[in-house]
């Protein structure tokens, strides 16, 4: 570790109760660079690394000793100009390459249906099938195409539930937020039946999807305010991490606005409180300000943080959901009092892996997700349920990058991140740069006994 990444430690955790790890690995290897956005990292059962690369629009096994790359996917078709859309979520069918005639692997991918020159984004789950003679992801099948995807929180995160249920994370779509301000924030809404049946998924958006491996609607999915649908969970802003423990329980971590990163517990149905709630409901730092609300939106000028008084506010507590369900830990909560000129009291949370293992004392139990605006990985102890954390989260991995998926090696050994090929990154209190140590790689930690 370097003096500065020392001194933002150290600051973090006055700030936040987080606690550095005692025994902290050395900075890891630069297992391959070069990569176009790497966005999805997902170890296989060929004992290579597989990677979507979000604005390269490919996919690449990674040879995790040698670094060495081959694409087995090029997909022109996707649609790619902003941060957040392109080549996203892969999930790997449990038996691919196990002569079970599952060689199935899943994608999600945004593209434009405007035929013209102007661009309408939208989101699809994909089905490939490996051939391994020829290394390549061939006869595609879609599964699910129409997907609610605008020019920002697009989500997208995919995964393979131990249920053989695909998890797909769908987001706000910014709206009521930076850009698209003016826009009314659906994650609270419910489609009804009839959209359902007429596949209209506009109201997917802020949303935990469930879907079977063919791509419709489960017979197990909850029914919400009387509709049965690929909805999992709702009232979420922008999830990027997905994880299952050992007993099926499925968690998600999820951006806040400045506040309030999330580390929920997803159960079936529920509501997860965005955009009445981020958060606990405790009415600290966040209010509910629906600019999308207010006479002549287009006219103000938007801030997060100090919204002007023509913006209908709400505080937390005045909202009531008997299907609300609370964080099981935020990065981070602060008072009202927070001083923002500091920056945003968030650690844009991106990758999420269960860690089972007993090979590194104390680990096995844990969650661990990666941080965008820090580089680093937290490690929450979960309590023998799974349903709470134990403790402060401890800090893994420090460097000058932006972590975006995390994969861990079968033996738990080694834990391997994806770093943003571009965008900034916290290099101590309120000092944010964009030059960025290892951009487009892939890193190895080992744990350093
Ligand atoms: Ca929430
Ligand atoms: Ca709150």
């Amino acid at each position: 570790m370097n003096r500065i990444t020392v001194a933002v430690l150290a600051t973090l955790c006055l700030v936040f109760d987080v606690k550095l790890d005692a025994q902290q690995p050395a900075l890891g290897r630069v297992v391959t660079t070069g990569l176009a956005g790497p966005w999805e990292i997902a170890w296989g059962p060929d004992n290579f690394l597989w990677v979507t690369e979000r604005i390269g629009k490919r996919i690449v096994r990674v040879n995790p000793e040698t670094g060495a790359k081959s694409t087995v996917l090029t997909l022109t078709e996707a649609h790619q100009d902003v941060e957040q859309d392109g080549l996203l979520g892969l999930a790997l069918h449990p038996q691919l390459l196990r002569g079970a005639d599952a060689n199935f692997v899943y994608v999600f991918f945004t593209y434009d249906v405007d035929p013209g020159p102007g661009v309408t984004r939208r989101g699809k789950v994909r089905r490939y099938t490996y051939d391994a003679q020829a290394d390549m992801l061939q006869n595609p099948i879609d599964l699910l195409s129409g997907l609610p995807v605008h020019n920002d929180h697009v989500s997208g995160r995919l995964a393979f539930g131990p249920d053989s249920k695909l998890y797909l994370s769908v987001g706000d779509q910014g709206s009521n937020f930076g850009r698209n301000y003016c826009n009314p924030n659906r994650a609270q809404e419910i489609p009804t039946a009839a959209e359902v049946t007429g596949q209209d998924w506009t109201k997917y958006q802020g949303k935990l999807l469930r879907l079977n491996l063919d791509g419709s609607i489960p017979v197990d999915n909850p029914t919400i305010a009387g509709v049965r649908s690929h909805i999992y969970s709702y009232g979420h802003r922008n999830i990027q991490g997905i994880a299952f423990g050992p007993d099926g329980k499925v968690y998600t971590a999820e951006h806040g606005p400045s506040t309030d990163d999330e580390v929920n517990l997803i159960l079936a149905g529920r509501n997860y409180g965005w955009p009445y709630v981020a958060g606990y409901k405790d009415d600290k730092a966040y209010v509910y300000a629906n600019w999308s609300a207010a006479a002549a939106c287009p006219t103000l000028r938007f801030n997060g943080e100090n919204p002007s008084a023509n913006v209908p506010q709400q505080k937390e507590t005045a909202w009531n959901s008997p299907d609300f369900v609370p964080p099981i830990a935020t990065f981070f909560t602060v008072d009202s009092t927070y001083d923002f000129r500091q920056g945003t009291a968030t650690a844009a949370l991106s990758g999420m892996s269960f860690y089972g293992s007993g090979a590194i004392p104390g680990w096995a139990n844990s969650l661990l997700v990666t941080s965008l605006k820090f580089g680093k990985i937290y490690r929450l102890k979960l309590n023998s349920k799974g349903d709470a954390v134990v403790g402060s989260p401890i800090e893994l991995f420090p460097s000058i990058n932006r972590y975006r998926d995390i994969a861990i090696s079968p033996d738990g050994r080694r834990i391997y991140v994806s770093a943003d090929v571009q965008g900034r990154v916290t290099v101590s209190p309120g000092v944010i740069s964009p030059d960025l140590a290892n951009p487009g790689a892939i890193l190895e930690f080992k744990e350093g006994k």
